[in-house]
């Protein structure tokens, strides 16, 4: 199966059946190179404290930058993308409610190997959902080339289930130019592409899943309620400060999580937000 492709007028409808049959796809040129390098700039001050990978899943010759939100104004400006909500809602929509998950800035550097493919919802105990419960991406930083490490995906692999043995040779490098996205779903095997090229690829990955599993990365660590009182409800909500499933995420005396970053204001009490009656 090819990797479905399409520029930024992208529709709905589009994005899902693409997503439903072969687990991804790319979008060209969807934000501008100067979004991407502002991103890139912003995140420059954090590098040097960076590390390579402490194993080969994450790539001795690769560079993990994480906390990009709170980091990248510019970055919060495209977290809730329209063709990512629009992604989002339709692989995650069964659910009573999906946000974001985590973020991290790869770079693969030269003479990096292939990462081993993968699923990216193994991070939950490797149980084989029925249902999706993630929609990642990758935002291309720089250009993504076969030659320096584009993401090697395995369009159509979101219906093999896990017991699949699938290797790089089973996959295609998602070549992009900067500014595209590549989407895909938790349950589509893919992995790090390996670097001959002598040049680094950057890219920023990106993780949101279903509201009732924990988030990849602490958000309430990252994005404390002192930072996020700056930030649109709308953002702070998609960070993680919002009642999930029937029940989940409420804090102190039924409170609404909004209520820590903004005690001046008045939120209704109570933890159910399925209520039959
Ligand atoms: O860097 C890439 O292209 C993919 C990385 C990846 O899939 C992962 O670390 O889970
Ligand atoms: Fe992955």
């Amino acid at each position: 199966m090819d990797l479905p492709r399409f520029d930024a007028d992208v529709t709905a409808d589009q994005l899902g059946a693409a997503l439903d049959e072969a687990g991804c796809c790319v979008i060209d040129e969807l934000a501008a190179p100067s979004v991407m390098a502002a991103i890139s700039t912003e995140l420059d001050p954090f590098r040097a404290g960076a590390s390579m990978g402490a194993s080969s899943f994450e790539g001795h010759q690769t560079r993990r930058l994480g906390s990009p939100l709170p980091r990248s104004a510019t970055f919060r400006s495209i977290a809730m993308h329209p063709v990512i909500m629009s992604a989002g809602e339709h692989v995650l929509g069964h659910a009573t409610g999906w946000r974001y998950s985590a973020a991290e800035f790869i770079e693969i550097g030269p003479n990096e190997t292939p990462q081993r493919i993968h699923r990216d919802q193994w991070k939950y105990d490797m149980i084989d959902f029925d249902v999706e419960i993630e929609l990642n991406g990758m935002w291309a930083i720089t250009d993504f080339t076969e030659a320096n490490g584009a993401t090697r995906i395995i369009p159509g692999s979101n219906h093999l289930g896990n017991r699949e043995k699938l290797s790089m040779e089973d996959s295609v490098p998602a070549e992009m130019a900067c500014g595209s996205l590549l989407l895909y779903t938790g349950s589509t095997y893919h992995g790090g592409g390996p670097n001959d090229s002598g040049e680094w690829r950057s890219g920023l990955s990106l993780q949101h899943a279903v509201s009732w599993l924990t988030q990849s990365t602490n958000q309430f660590l990252e994005c404390p309620p002192s930072m996020v009182k700056d930030w649109p409800d709308e953002l702070a909500r998609f960070v993680g400060y919002a009642k999930a499933g029937n029940g989940l995420g409420y804090w102190g005396d039924s409170e609404d999580p909004l209520s820590a970053v903004h005690p001046d204001r008045e939120f209704e009490r109570g933890w159910a937000t399925v209520r039959p009656d």
